[in-house]
């Protein structure tokens, strides 16, 4: 019996440490350890190489270190009937509502349109609306937009949400489904995407989105913050509205292509704010705290918790 880590781009020993010491007589092993294939019970991965799942015909549960799964159930050899249970901690939540109210709040106090003044050393007294008069509009409406959502309401922001199945959430003006697609967006000023990637969420951050914003709230026009997955969004078409107006500002913490080439136009874009996938980070200490326990839990005979739906993607 034993845990394996196969960590890609993390610090996989001071993982593998921090296991250490939370699982006791419990093995845990990493990729270059010699261990027998047969003995390893549960993986935990993040970024797993196409060889991480060779051998392991004793899995019982597949570990993930994200809380979105999108690449780890697009790898070509990950086992079909082996259950997924993905990262799901206050910590992250919390990591995640910083970046969006970070942005919401930048955005809303128009930043943007205040730098430019700033540089051209212009003193122009353009009052931004309460954020009372501003709606966000949070897509996904999960783990992390109800945690975003809980945080922005203290703040005075009117608040949307767009998802799958119809969630009711105090102070949340609820949307669902495609039918409900164009409402939500029609009374959104600043977009927020916290989104599972999957084949029907892929590319909605595009121009035909973008031009469905409510526009005359925000000075400059709809905003946009992408912390969800690259796959969301449309470059080209994020290029196009923050030049042509359609946006007047994007933040965006996640690519198409990871790390972000050097040659694309968006490092250029002075209304495009880019960091490197750096919303929310999965910790180390509550990690292992929330993993372990789901392990121990599981070999005493409880029922795994948070597991992927494979059929729905996320
Ligand atoms: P959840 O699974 O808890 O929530 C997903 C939400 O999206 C649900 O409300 C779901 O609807 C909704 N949804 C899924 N598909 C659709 C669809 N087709 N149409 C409308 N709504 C849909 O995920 P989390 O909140 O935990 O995480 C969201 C994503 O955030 C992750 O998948 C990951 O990609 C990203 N992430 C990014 C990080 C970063 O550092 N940038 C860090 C951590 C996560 P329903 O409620 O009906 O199921
Ligand atoms: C995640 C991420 O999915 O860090 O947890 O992107």
């Amino acid at each position: 019996m034993a845990l394996l880590l196969h960590l890609s781009d993390v610090d996989e020993a001071a993982w593998a440490a921090k296991f250490r010491a939370a699982l006791g007589d419990y093995k845990v092993v990493r990729r270059g350890d010699a261990f027998n294939a047969a003995e390893i019970d549960y993986i935990f991965v993040w970024k797993p190489k196409p060889d991480a799942f060779d051998g392991l015909v004793n899995l019982k549960a597949v570990l993930s270190l994200g809380a979105g799964v999108d690449a780890l159930l697009r790898h070509p050899n990950l086992p079909k009937a082996v259950p997924i249970v993905r990262f799901v901690d206050a910590d992250l939540s919390q990591r995640m509502s910083d970046y969006v109210v970070a942005q919401v709040t930048m955005h809303h106090r128009l930043f943007t349109r205040f730098q430019a003044d700033q540089k051209a050393r212009r003193w122009n007294q353009l009052y931004p609306p309460a954020a009372t008069e501003t709606t966000i509009g949070i897509m996904g409406m999960g783990v992390l937009g109800q945690d975003a959502a809980r945080r922005l309401a203290p703040l005075g922001f009117a608040l949307r949400s767009w998802s799958r199945s119809p969630k009711q959430v105090d102070g949340v003006d609820g949307f669902a489904g495609e039918g409900a697609f164009d409402t939500f967006l029609a009374g959104t000023d600043i977009l927020v995407c916290l989104l599972p990637l999957t084949p029907e969420t892929q590319g909605i951050l595009n121009y035909e989105t973008f031009s469905k914003l409510r526009r005359g709230r925000l000075d400059g026009g709809p905003v946009i913050v992408n912390a969800a997955r690259g796959g969301h969004q449309n470059e080209r078409d994020i290029m196009r509205a923050l030049t042509d107006g359609t946006l007047g500002a994007a933040s965006l913490d996640v690519f198409e292509v990871e790390p972000l080439p050097q040659a694309s136009p968006l490092w250029e874009i002075e209304n495009c704010y880019i960091t490197p996938h750096v919303a929310a980070i999965s910790d180390p200490d509550s990690g292992v705290r929330y993993f372990s326990k789901i392990l121990l839990d599981h070999e005493a005979g409880k029922p795994l918790i948070n597991v992927v739906d494979i059929e729905r993607g996320y």
